[in-house]
C-alpha cells in the first residue's frame, strides 16, 4: 500500500488524479496538497486528508511527508505554457526550484517522485512527425525550458542518489471536470464547452496546426501505471513520450459536428499560443512507453467526443 502526497492537487490534473488514486489506494492514504486560495472542495475535500503544501517551501513538503509517512510524491505544480511565457521567473521558480525542493525531500525520505513533462519539452528543431523518444530538445518557451530541465534534474537524482523518479510527456489534456488555465492546447477543451452551450466557438489556433491530445482518463492511467511499472524493465525514466491522438482545429470541429450539426466555429488566432503551437511536435512516437511498461491509450477522438458531449450536456442541460 502506498502513502501518497499530491502537490498541486486542486489543479486540472491533480483534482482528478487525487480521486482516482484514492479509489485505488484508499482515501486516507492520499494527501491532497494545496496552496492557500486553492483549497480542495466537495468530494476532494471530503474523501481524505488535505494539507497546505507550497512547492516553493521545502520545509512544508518535508513536514507533510514525515507526518503521513509518504513514500510517493506526485508533483503537479506548474504554470502552463502561455502563462509561463508571461511570467517566466515564476514558471522557473515553481517548475525548477520547486522540483529541486521536492527531489531533496524525496532523497532524504526515500520517496518515489512523478513529475509530468510535456510535448512542450520539444522545440522547432525536433522532428515534427513521429517525434522520437530520444531526440533534440531545444524548446524556445520558458515552459519547455523548465520541462527539459526538470527531466534532466529528475534523471540526475535517479542516477546520483537512487531516487525513484519517473515521468511521462503529457500531450494536451481534455477533460469535462476541472478546466485547464493558460495552456496552448486549452482550445481543445473550450471547444466542447461552446458546442454544448450552443455558442459559436472562436478558435485561437490556426487550421492545419496539429498537436498531440489525450482524454483525461488515459492520462490518469498513464501517471499511475508508470509509477507501478516494473523498474527492471525501464530503460528510460524522465520522461516517456505517450500519445493517443493528434488533430488540428478542423478535425476536432468535424468530430463535434457529427453530434451537434449546427455547431459553428470561426478563427481569431492568438499570436502567443499560435507561436508556441508552431514550435511543438505534430505527433509523438510512443513506442518506448508501449515496450517498456505496456502503455496503451483507450480513447480515440470519436469516443472522447461522445463522452465529453454526454458529460457536459448532463452538466449544462440537467
Ligand atoms: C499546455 O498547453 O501548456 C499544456 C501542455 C501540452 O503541456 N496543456
Amino acid at each position: 500500500m502506498k502513502n501518497i502526497l499530491i502537490i498541486g492537487s486542486t489543479g486540472q490534473i491533480g483534482s482528478e488524479l487525487a480521486m482516482k488514486l484514492r479509489s485505488i489506494y484508499g482515501g486516507s492514504n492520499v494527501v491532497a496538497g494545496y496552496i492557500p486560495g486553492a483549497e480542495p472542495k466537495g468530494e476532494l475535500a471530503e474523501s481524505g486528508p488535505a494539507e497546505v503544501v507550497d512547492i516553493t517551501n521545502a520545509q512544508q513538503i518535508a513536514d507533510v511527508v514525515k507526518k503521513y509517512n509518504v513514500d510517493t510524491i506526485y508533483n503537479l505544480a506548474a504554470l502552463l505554457s502561455a502563462v509561463a511565457e508571461n511570467k517566466p521567473m515564476l514558471a522557473w521558480h515553481i517548475g525548477i526550484n520547486g522540483l529541486l525542493n521536492t527531489l531533496e525531500v524525496a532523497r532524504e525520505n526515500k520517496c518515489a517522485v512523478f513529475t509530468p513533462s510535456s510535448i512542450g519539452s520539444f522545440g522547432p528543431n525536433a522532428p515534427k512527425d513521429g517525434t522520437p523518444q530520444d531526440t533534440i530538445q531545444q524548446p524556445r518557451t520558458m515552459y519547455g525550458v523548465t520541462k527539459v530541465s526538470g527531466e534532466l534534474l529528475s534523471n540526475y537524482y535517479a542516477l546520483k542518489f537512487g531516487v525513484d523518479t519517473r515521468s511521462v510527456r503529457f500531450p494536451g489534456l481534455i477533460s469535462y471536470v476541472t478546466p485547464p488555465g493558460g495552456g496552448t492546447t486549452d482550445y481543445a477543451v473550450d471547444i466542447y464547452y461552446s458546442a454544448v452551450k450552443g455558442e459559436k466557438f472562436v478558435c485561437p489556433i490556426k487550421a492545419g496546426t496539429f498537436m498531440d491530445m489525450m482524454y483525461m482518463p488515459d492520462a490518469l492511467r498513464a501517471a499511475i501505471e508508470i509509477m507501478e511499472a516494473d523498474p527492471t524493465k525501464l530503460q528510460h525514466r524522465n520522461s516517456f513520450n505517450i500519445a493517443s491522438m493528434s488533430f488540428d482545429p478542423e478535425i476536432i470541429y468535424e468530430s463535434i459536428q457529427k453530434y451537434i450539426p449546427d455547431f459553428e466555429m470561426v478563427y481569431e488566432v492568438d499570436a502567443l499560443r499560435q507561436g508556441i503551437a508552431d514550435s511543438w511536435p505534430n505527433r509523438l512516437d510512443d513506442t518506448c512507453a508501449r515496450m517498456e511498461w505496456g502503455w496503451k491509450p483507450e480513447y480515440d477522438l470519436d469516443s472522447m467526443t461522445r463522452d465529453m458531449i454526454e458529460k457536459l450536456s448532463k452538466r449544462f442541460k440537467g
